[in-house]
């Protein structure tokens, strides 16, 4: 699987939603049901990994679960543990552009180059940028948060990223978010980037997944949306205004 053309041949005729699944959060086999909602409800692939908690067992086994009931993408969100599972079909390869801390900016990244080349996985470059209010990824990731309005200092990191060869660039404001990244600040930034946006954090509506598609954004990424029991009626709507 070739993950990255997937991505951008969907991207050259209408807007990519992912799901993002957090191994902690829940079971196998509860992940394994979402997962079969989410697929047969359009969603276009699935990240898997979080900030907190993930360990090689519930790694493991929620991306084989995933894998039992699609045949969409799934891609690494690394956080801090160092786990990885071989069942991925690519790793989301992230610099926190404005983590005050090189560990996230690089030198984790440096740790764990060597082995990712030899297993010949896919890697998708991505300059991840923590908005204001940045929720967990913001305060462990030692983020300097990007404030909401500042989209002068948001749209230099993102061409920054963008000159040293970065494939994606991904705003954040965190998992659980009462806000998502301002509308306009995508719209600033995508005036100024040619590589593909990639927006999350906060996203629990359809109304408000429009706002971020009309302003721009390439890829909308839900997590927290799944995390509730009733959550098929939600998504179903998210992943529709995204995708059509
Ligand atoms: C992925 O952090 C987001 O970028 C997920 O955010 O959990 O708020 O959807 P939610």
């Amino acid at each position: 699987m070739h993950v990255r053309r997937i991505l951008e041949e969907t991207i050259t005729r209408r807007p990519v939603h992912l799901t993002l699944i957090d191994p902690p959060k829940q079971t196998a086999k509860r992940a394994e049901e979402i997962a079969a909602a989410a697929d047969g409800l359009g969603t276009d692939g699935f990240l898997v990994g979080g900030s907190t908690g993930v360990e090689q067992a519930n790694l493991t086994e929620t991306v084989s679960a995933i894998k039992e009931v699609s045949n969409k993408p799934v891609i690494f969100f690394p956080g801090q543990s160092k786990v990885f599972s071989m069942s991925f079909d690519a790793v989301l390869f992230l610099t926190l552009l404005n983590s005050r801390n090189v560990d996230f900016l690089i030198r984790t990244q440096a740790q764990s180059a060597l082995i990712l080349k030899k297993l010949d996985v896919e890697i998708l470059p991505t300059g991840y940028l923590v908005i204001e209010p940045g929720m967990s990824v913001g305060e462990m990731g030692e983020s300097d948060l990007i404030e909401r309005d500042n989209f002068w200092t948001a749209s230099g990191y993102a061409v920054a990223a963008e000159m040293l060869g970065v494939k994606y660039i991904y705003l954040e404001c965190g998992s659980g978010s009462p806000v998502t990244v301002p509308p306009d600040m995508v719209r600033a930034i995508k005036k100024v980037v040619d590589v593909p946006v990639i927006v999350g954090g906060g996203i629990r509506t359809a109304a408000v997944a429009r706002q971020l598609i009309l302003a721009g954004a390439d890829i909308i990424i839900t997590g927290t949306v799944v995390e509730r029991h009733e959550y098929k009626q939600r998504l179903s709507e998210i992943i529709k205004a995204v995708t059509e």
